[in-house]
């Protein structure tokens, strides 16, 4: 059999003296973090979009990067290839996942019946390679927005059949989903916005999207899918006004839907950053509600104001994104996919695996730094110090509902004033995590 990668062989852990590019110096996936094997823990997972797809091309420029055995057609063929392609790299990797988007994998044909068969073609050779390389599908999904048919948006179009064909697409996408034994299913919102007021009736927009969730979960579970649902928050790109602007926006939608416990959160990083707020609020957030599925992993550039989806390397971040996924003790059914791409200057398939070695090892490390510090307590304690005048007297009351604003204005007026405040030894505690760094 062809190979694709032959100067690559698989990367293996080498601990962190190791000066090879080519290896691990923090992911080993046998090692224990708070009682759970790494690989188990990370689930890390492989963007078939980025790395298979990818070409290096951008709005001002042609394509760049090297990819030999990709004729840059949309035949069968060569997607079929593709697949063999796409197993070499993440069996030499180590990825225990990938993800894709329907029309990643296969191209879409000249009728919906026809773009269906490819994509069954196609799905029924990712199902070998699963069988023989033990990769598994971490999420599927289904690209409803790059056809020009939804540029007003997919199951928020202003054009019922193009609701109809979205529906039709993601029924498609949900069924290979489950047939690959997918553990999720995103709906990333794609060009589910708007761009003016002018022309769009945002009321009838959000009341279809509900309907399209609910008419996605009455398949899903007639077919016996049992993945979870993921919302994927994202501001700006592509409209204006995306309806999943953050996480807070997509609880609101979940709530005002009776979506719950259906639809969980992928929280992407570099989403996070264009929505104004950090990642581990927006994992922090999701995880209060018990909403946090699955990430997204990468970051984005604070100079520049796009969806830059560059591979994460920040020990901070991944330490921090760790803080919060250890606090729920893990992901499961969702994991860590590398939602990533090589620069278009990064032109060697080579490249690829600097860029999942770093990401992994990123993970693996701001892991490690994450367990040292929950281990110690120092951040627990002291917030829970922090708030303990609600673990008794008044506070107590008020936690507990027993305390009216009366009875608060009783209290108050009794005692004079409040109890003096402390300080927030915010620089205190920074230093404290970078001691751990
Ligand atoms: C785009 C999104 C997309 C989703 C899957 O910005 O991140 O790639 O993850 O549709
Ligand atoms: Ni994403
Ligand atoms: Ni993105």
């Amino acid at each position: 059999m062809a190979e694709y990668f032959p100067e690559i062989s698989n990367i293996e852990f080498e601990g962190p003296e190791s000066k090879n590019p080519l290896a691990f110096k923090h992911y080993n996936p046998d090692e224990q973090i708070e009682g759970r094997r790494m690989e188990d823990l990370l689930r890390f997972s492989v963007a078939y979009w980025h790395t298979f797809r990818g070409t290096g091309s951008d709005p001002f420029g042609a394509p760049t990067l090297n990819r030999s055995w990709d004729d840059g057609s949309d035949s069968v063929e060569n997607a079929l290839k593709r697949v063999d392609v796409a197993f070499e790299f993440m069996s030499k990797l180590g990825a225990p996942y990938y993800c894709f988007h329907d029309r990643d994998v296969a191209p879409e044909g000249g009728s919906l019946a026809e773009s269906n068969d490819i994509l069954d073609t196609v799905a029924a050779k990712l199902k070998e390679k699963q069988d023989e390389t033990g990769i598994k599908l971490l999420w599927g999904t289904a690209n409803l927005f790059s056809n020009p048919r939804f540029m007003h948006g997919a199951a928020t179009s202003c054009n019922a059949d193009v609701f109809a064909y979205a529906a039709a697409q993601v029924k498609k996408a949900i069924e290979v989903t489950h047939r690959l034994g997918g553990e999720n299913y995103v709906f990333w919102g794609g060009r589910e916005g708007y761009m003016n007021l002018y022309n769009t009736d945002m009321k009838r927009e959000l009341d279809h999207l509900a309907r399209f969730m609910h008419l996605a979960h009455e398949h899903a579970k007639s077919i016996g899918f049992e993945g979870q649902f993921l919302f994927e928050p994202k501001p700006k790109e592509p409209t204006k006004h995306q309806y999943d602007f953050d996480a807070a926006a997509c609880l609101n939608f979940i709530r005002a839907n009776n979506l719950e416990g259906i639809v969980k959160l992928n929280i992407e990083t570099n989403h996070a950053t264009l929505a104004g707020h950090t990642m581990m609020h927006e994992l922090e957030y999701a995880r209060i509600q018990d909403s946090l599925g699955s990430i997204d992993a990468n970051t984005g550039d604070l100079l520049l104001g796009w969806d830059t989806d560059q591979f994460p390397t920040d020990i901070y971040l991944t330490t921090q994104c760790m803080l919060v996924i250890l606090e729920q003790g893990g992901l499961t059914p969702g994991g860590i996919n590398f939602d990533a791409k090589v620069r278009r200057e990064s032109i060697d398939p080579v490249d690829l695996f600097h860029a999942h070695i770093g990401g992994m090892d990123a993970f693996a490390r701001g892991t490690k730094i994450a367990a040292a510090i929950r281990a110690d307590g120092v951040l627990k304690d002291f917030v829970k110090d922090r708030y303990s005048s609600y673990d008794a007297g008044i506070g107590a009351k008020i936690e507990d509902g027993s305390a009216s604003f009366a009875d608060l204005e009783a209290y108050m007026l009794d005692k004079g004033d409040a109890d003096s405040n402390q300080s927030g030894r915010q620089e205190m505690l920074e230093n404290i995590v970078n001691q751990y760094l």
